[in-house]
């Protein structure tokens, strides 16, 4: 587990503690070089990740190091050039994480949200090896781990906006139970996970989203299991707002992930996000030929029967909004110890456990 510019001042209180890094960070490095995949011939790679990189064309030999500042600007709102790291991706061209991190990076800039005020928590995966790339408070989790320290995060200082991005196998896989856990508990986090249907960063292996018969690297005769289905399951477990995007969808995406952003609880936004390395089946070319948009057939997402229905679709994908809470209460909302202010701000001088404990002592 990696810390990266945990959010200490915000986290633990009024800038008490400095700002860690993680020891990559402090290192000075330069922009990676000009990427040559922009010539390739395989157009449909091109033309997501045309529209989503950007422009990296200037030869970077004579770059100066990049140095990062420790101390941004306090209270400022976050902004395309604070987002801006000195690491550039090292996902494979055409990869759906460059849409779904384009589409975060435009939520994040359109919401306004204080630099101060958000932490993404990442997960161990392909996608979460976004957390080099965006430059935000966060912290780069153990596979599985992901939600479970999204939730102490915020159980701790409820001000926070707190963001999950995480794989598949992290979320579905390893991380089932605190997938499950957090939405029985309305934790009031937001949780992307990129669903490419394969484990992307260990080189292809099934996934609990992979579907049955697929062969991988891991199940060369065809997955044997029934795959998951996301949003079946947060149904069924509560959830107060689920959602599917797509990354070959930026606009889209976007609004999903500002509407999960803004919801007052739990909220998935589960996004298929295209594999080009190895997941051949699961292409832009085959999702493009299936979606439609559930908002836009008139669904109204206030009906959880009528959601569940819509996850049986195969033939035709839904993406949008398929269940939303207008009265969802998050955890923290329900407890009346945080009802003044979060854990953080609060004394533990100010605590007296005295008449609590005198039963048991
Ligand atoms: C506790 C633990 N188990 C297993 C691994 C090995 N591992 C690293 S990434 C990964 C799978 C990643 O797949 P997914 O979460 O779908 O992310 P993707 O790479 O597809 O974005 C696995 C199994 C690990 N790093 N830690
Ligand atoms: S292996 Fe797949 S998920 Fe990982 S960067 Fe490459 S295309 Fe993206
Ligand atoms: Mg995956």
């Amino acid at each position: 587990m990696s810390i990266k510019r945990l959010l200490t001042p915000a986290l633990i209180g009024k800038g008490q503690m400095p700002t860690i890094f993680s020891s990559d960070q402090h290192q000075q490095k330069t922009v990676t070089p000009a990427q040559d995949w922009q010539k390739a011939e395989r157009t449909e790679m091109n033309e997501v990740a045309a529209a989503t990189l950007p422009d990296n064309s200037a030869p970077a030999t004579d770059s100066p190091p990049v140095v990062i500042d420790p101390k941004p600007e306090k209270h400022a709102y976050i902004n395309r050039a604070s987002l801006e790291s000195p690491y550039f991706p090292t996902w494979c061209p055409g990869c759906g994480n460059f849409g779904v991190w384009t589409a975060l990076k435009n939520a994040l800039v359109e919401l306004q949200i204080p630099e101060q005020e958000l932490v993404i928590v990442y997960g161990v995966g392909c996608s979460g090896n976004m957390a080099d790339f965006n430059r935000v408070y966060g912290f780069h989790a153990l596979h599985g781990r992901a939600i479970s320290n999204a939730v102490a995060i915020k159980a701790a200082n409820h001000r926070l906006k707190v963001i999950v991005v995480a794989g598949d196998g992290d979320t579905y896989g390893e991380g089932l139970n605190h997938f499950i856990s957090a939405m029985r508990g309305n934790h009031d986090i937001t949780l992307l996970v990129h669903d490419n249907q394969v484990y992307g960063l260990t080189t292809g292996q099934t996934a609990p989203t992979t579907d049955k018969g697929t062969k991988t690297k891991s199940t060369p005769f065809g997955s044997p299991e029934v795959p998951i289905n996301p949003i079946g399951m947060a149904l069924t477990a509560d959830a107060t707002f689920i959602a599917r995007g797509f990354a070959g969808n930026i606009r889209h995406l976007t609004e999903m992930i500002k509407r999960a952003i803004l919801h007052p609880g739990f909220s998935l936004v589960d996004m298929f996000q295209p594999c080009f390395t190895f997941n051949k089946v699961n292409t832009y070319h085959y999702f493009r030929e299936r979606i439609y948009d559930l908002q836009q057939n008139e669904f109204e997402a206030n009906h959880k029967v009528l959601a569940w229905e819509k996850t049986f679709d195969h033939e035709k994908l839904p993406i949008g909004i398929f269940y939303e809470d207008p009265y969802s209460v998050p955890f923290h909302a329900s407890l009346s110890q945080l009802e003044e202010k979060p854990l953080t701000e609060l004394s533990i001088a100010e605590v007296d456990m005295t008449e609590a404990i005198a039963p048991y002592v």
